[in-house]
């Protein structure tokens, strides 16, 4: 492509064509991620779209959240998607007369009047109500947006840190691979490979109406993804010890950056949040404890159910068997995004940041795949598998600033922006050359660059 023009005229041109792509995705009380792909109203989504949204509009960043946190469940989960009523059942699969939220969810406290799924997304949440409310606490203040949002963030991760501890190590497990949000990362192909998939006749993906094939999940990978769903759904979105349980390092650090803006949030509301942060660096102990792997100087995903009846389970001294479960040696980039954490030791720090250089995600790229590119199932235009995403930039350019590495730090805020601005807010991209793979005009990626490049 063409070089991307600096200088002020297209900082203008960027931020009005970002802020475009926010306005035609705003249905007046939340940001579709995509009006072809993903027209309803999505969890982690929503939280990234707020970041960016409070450097338009506050107010609208604060509905925003207003709009998710409003469909939350008695039991506390915040749902993965809010259906929009006026969109027809076909235009997005699964649709809710597969979730049945108000019936299969009502032991659960799913919500009456509006129509969600029963599985969640990372908590991003309580981190993007702080940003929201640090863009103007005037307003904020005035319309009590952190006391509203509080008791139902603070019910969110209660309900994650407890019934979610499927593996008693303190840490939250994800039941399905859409939780964790990176839907075909290889991370997941030896847990789901247990999964017996429906039969492909029992349901219609939607997506391949809009998206390329090739860049998108296979129909073994739908099989599998649909019997997980229902067989959680047949069983009243209860979370009894499950046949797909995964550890993952980017949900829990998001749990973990979420606590502590979650004190934070309580110290401006007037009560103190010393509690919380305590919290926080104990979850922060308990993830290097489970999930680091200090060979292969990444976090990797612990797989609840795995290492039964295999012998593959053993590698990595202290990460095997003895903590439940086994570890998955696949290298994803959510092994990166603890990275984040303030508390991360300093020498795990300073590893991640050489992992993020080297000839795993660093060599040859222009912004960081999410999956190992020396891995065998690396694609660098399938999805998850190989293909740069934009909110995993926005994490990875917060931790490398959090942990004093400027310069590396200011190098990849300026290539999110400059390839999300070539890319026409693409969905993700080749992380090679940078070309738009999956839907244009994509919510978190207009949001994301608009907040980095402010
Ligand atoms: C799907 C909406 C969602 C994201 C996920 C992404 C994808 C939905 O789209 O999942 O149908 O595959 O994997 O992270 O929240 O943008």
């Amino acid at each position: 492509g063409t070089a991307a023009p600096t200088g002020a005229g297209a900082r203008r041109s960027l931020h009005v064509r970002a802020a475009q792509v926010l306005e035609d995705n705003w249905t007046g009380s939340s940001t579709v991620p995509s009006r072809s792909l993903y027209p309803h109203q999505w969890s982690w989504d929503s939280a990234f779209i707020a970041i960016g949204l409070r450097h338009l509009s506050p107010l609208r960043a604060q509905t925003e959240l207003e709009t998710l946190l409003a469909a939350q469940w008695g039991d506390g989960r915040i749902p993965h998607i809010v259906f929009n009523p006026s969109v027809p059942l076909d235009a997005y699969f699964p649709s809710p007369d597969f979730w049945r939220s108000s019936t299969a969810g009502r032991a659960a406290g799913a919500p009456r009047t509006v129509q969600t799924s029963g599985i969640v997304q990372p908590p991003v949440h309580a981190l993007a109500a702080w940003l929201v409310h640090l863009a103007d606490p005037g307003l904020s203040r005035a319309r009590g947006f952190l006391a509203g949002a509080y008791p139902r963030l603070a019910a969110w991760h209660r309900y994650l840190l407890h019934r979610r501890d499927l593996g008693g190590g303190g840490l939250a497990s994800v039941v399905h691979p859409w939780e964790q949000g990176m839907d075909n990362s290889p991370c997941w192909d030896a847990p789901l490979a247990r999964v017996t998939p429906a039969p492909a006749r029992s349901f219609r993906r939607a997506d391949l109406d809009h998206g390329a094939a090739e860049d998108r999940p296979t129909d073994l990978d739908y099989g599998r993804y649909v019997r997980l769903a229902a067989d959680y759904r047949d069983a009243g979105y209860a979370d009894r010890t499950r046949d797909f349980a995964v550890e993952d390092p980017a949900f829990n650090a998001l749990l973990i950056a979420s606590e502590h803006a979650l004190a934070r949030i309580a110290a401006e509301l007037g009560a103190t949040g010393t509690a919380r942060h305590t919290r926080a660096e104990r979850l922060t102990a308990a993830l290097v404890d489970r999930l680091w792997d200090p060979e292969r100087e990444i976090f990797l995903c612990r797989d609840l159910r795995g290492g039964e009846g295999d012998e593959s389970g053993k590698g990595g001294k202290g990460g095997g068997r003895d903590r439940g479960g086994r570890l998955i040696p696949e290298r994803g980039v959510s092994g990166l995004v603890p990275l984040l954490l303030p508390e991360l030791p300093r020498e795990i720090a300073a590893a991640l940041v050489r992992t993020l250089d080297g000839p795993h995600f660093g060599t040859g790229t222009r912004l960081v795949p999410s999956y190992d590119l020396l891995g065998e199932a690396f694609d660098p235009h399938r999805y998850w598998r190989g293909p740069a995403w934009f909110n995993t930039g926005w994490l990875l350019e917060r931790g490398l600033r959090e942990h004093g590495e400027v310069d590396r730090a200011d190098a990849l805020a300026e290539a999110v922006v400059r390839t999300a601005d070539a890319s026409e807010f693409a969905e993700y991209v080749d992380p090679f050359t940078g070309a738009a793979c999956g839907a244009t005009g994509f919510g978190w990626t207009a949001a994301l660059a608009l907040d980095l490049h402010h």
